[in-house]
């Protein structure tokens, strides 16, 4: 069997999963096939994101999409393509989305995994061409097979995931993932519809020159974070906030850097969602050598009660993290 380290960059996203298949601890294929399925609509996804500006021009005269539908927003549409996806693969026997309140089951009974999935974050950039991203995370499910879904499937616990990642559509587009051996990016060549093997593992650094939050709620923040953060401006750290999520996570994982969604006044539990975001960011950021807390537990330690609940996020580079940590445990 082929050493997957060997691969060289330029390897399809194809070939690499099937050759990394072997290392799976499920060696079915079925995962294989899942994180297929879920390229082939982050292609679909990335070609309806390059056309938002025009779609929005071409949608305005009530034009039909392939299938026949009107067109959708960005986000519902993207909603469609995974799912629709993820169907048609066979694999996955339910899927949760940040666009629908509760498990929407495929009609694959059979199906061994479960994913939950933010089919288009940054709802707030689509309109004006700032990049944009999915986020993923694969259960493999605890519900017998051949029944259907259960809530167990999709609340067994950040630790429990097989696989996590997320599709940045930025200046290129990249699938970035990890079956739990490390983490892989992929970056997309429109003209030949592929991804090809472009960063074969990725380790954020230990610390970085960046912080990333929304300094808009400064007042709103937690003592002990806006302590750290003026720590970080006067040891002239840059700011640096897409509000993308995918877009502000990707940066920081390869340059180094922390990203902060603190608990404010009025959103106690932060805004972003456990289950599709801080789980399979938080699964990348460890298997990169990075840290995810949740205040000051873990993000994966959390065990999560609701499918849409929400969770303070701070991630990134271990010792920046490591960093914030402290302070919180001062004001403890
Ligand atoms: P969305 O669900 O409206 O897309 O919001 C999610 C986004 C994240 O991508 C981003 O990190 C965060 O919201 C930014 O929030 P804020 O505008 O409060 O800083
Ligand atoms: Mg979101």
């Amino acid at each position: 069997h082929e050493n997957t380290l060997a691969l060289p960059v330029g390897t399809t996203l194809d070939r690499f999963i099937m050759r990394k298949q072997e290392d799976f601890p499920y060696a079915t294929g079925e995962l294989s096939q899942l994180l297929r399925d879920l390229a082939l609509a982050a292609k679909i996804v990335n070609r309806d994101v390059n056309r938002a500006g025009l779609s929005s021009i071409i949608g305005s005269m009530g034009q039909e999409n392939v299938q026949g539908e009107q067109q959708q927003k960005l986000d519902v549409e993207a909603n469609i393509r995974f799912i629709r996806a993820l169907t048609n693969g066979q694999e996955a026997c339910a899927v949760l989305s940040e666009e629908e309140d509760d498990i929407i089951h495929t009609g694959n009974c059979q199906g061994r995994y479960v994913v939950a999935i933010d089919p288009l974050d940054g709802s707030s950039n689509i309109d004006v061409n700032v990049s944009i991203g999915t986020i993923f995370s694969i259960y493999r499910r605890v519900s017998p097979a051949g029944q259907q879904a259960t809530r167990e499937d999709f609340l067994q616990g950040g630790r429990a995931q097989v696989a996590a990642g997320y599709i940045l559509y930025g200046s290129s587009t990249m699938m970035v993932y990890t079956t739990g051996a490390g983490v892989v990016g992929f970056t997309y060549e429109n003209s030949l519809g592929e991804f090809f093997l472009s960063h074969p593992s990725i380790s954020i650094p230990r610390a970085g020159q960046v912080f990333s939050c929304n300094e808009g709620y400064w007042f709103d923040y937690p003592a002990y974070v806006r302590e750290y953060l003026t720590q970080c401006k006067r040891d002239q750290l840059s700011g640096r906030y897409v509000g993308s999520l995918v877009a502000d996570y990707h940066r920081n994982l390869l340059k180094g850097g922390i990203y902060l969604y603190p608990p404010t006044k009025k959103t106690p539990e932060g805004k972003l969602r456990l289950l599709y975001e801080g789980f399979p960011l938080a699964f990348l950021i460890e298997q990169a050598g990075g840290l995810a807390y949740a205040g000051t537990t873990p993000v994966l330690d959390i065990v999560p009660t609701d499918f849409h609940q929400r969770s303070p996020l701070f991630i990134g580079s271990a010792d920046q993290v490591a960093s914030l940590l402290a302070y919180a445990a001062e004001t403890a």
